[in-house]
């Protein structure tokens, strides 16, 4: 099989591409990695050496490629009939504008409350902590005004937007759960579980949520459930 993608059921950012990899049908072979696993993790360092993932590497091209926006690139570029990134240049930028908002301004900042949950006891950092889910409630306005009613991100099209929103917001729900003043978000937040392609990305990592080192565990949305 050419296309090689390492990743973990339970990852966020590995949701982000994978989203991706379903949404074009793309045959691709699954590497799990588990950070515990010194094999396994050496294995993915030897392939990017920054050590994160998603990580997809290309037999037939000979390429390695990080980061999951570039990865939804490279597939769109030399594997994928249809475009998650839209052609027009006025589509375009407003894509890559929103994918950065939802990476730098929810998932880092739901990465930031993770990774406190993970630091030894005692070295824990509450003021940065208060500040990311301040953040975070403060991007949720920003977007559920943006986003009025439109269904997804940038409109009628599914894009690489809400490829990114999906497990931005999974994750970031459960430290600051949605509230009524942000109605469009919630209904954005639903109809994305509901995509085949995410909800089939939550249905495998499911047996994993108990992993997540928050107070509150995601569960299986209901309109995750039956996807296959
Ligand atoms: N900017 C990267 C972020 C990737 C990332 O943060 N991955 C996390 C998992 S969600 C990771 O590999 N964490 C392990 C580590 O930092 O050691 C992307 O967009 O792909």
């Amino acid at each position: 099989m050419t296309l090689k993608f390492y990743y973990h059921p339970l990852s966020s950012y590995c949701h982000k591409a994978l989203i991706a990899l379903y949404e074009h049908d793309v045959t691709f072979e699954p590497v799990v990695v588990n950070f515990g696993d010194e094999a396994a993790a050496a294995a993915l360092h030897a392939l990017w050496p920054v050590g994160k993932f998603p990580v997809l590497r290309d037999e037939e091209r000979g390429q390695t490629v990080a980061e999951a926006t570039v990865i939804i690139d490279y597939l769109e570029s030399f594997h994928a009939p249809r475009r998650l990134v839209p052609a027009s240049p006025d589509a375009a930028w407003q894509a890559r504008m929103w994918d950065r908002f939802f990476d730098l301004y929810i998932h880092d900042h739901i990465q930031k409350i993770v990774g406190d949950r993970l630091r030894p006891e005692g070295s824990g950092d509450a003021h940065g902590v208060a500040e990311a889910k301040a953040k975070l409630a403060k991007s949720y306005a920003i977007f559920d005004a943006t986003l009025g009613g439109k269904t997804w991100a940038l409109g009628d099209d599914y894009s690489l937007v809400d490829c990114a929103a999906s497990p931005a917001l999974f994750y970031a729900s459960l430290a600051v759960p949605f509230s009524d003043t942000t109605p469009n978000l919630k209904a954005y937040y639903q109809r994305l579980v509901k995509r085949p392609s995410y909800a089939r990305a939550l249905k495998e990592a499911e047996p994993f949520f108990s992993w997540v080192p928050l107070d509150t565990k995601p569960t299986l949305p209901e309109e995750a459930r039956g996807a296959s």
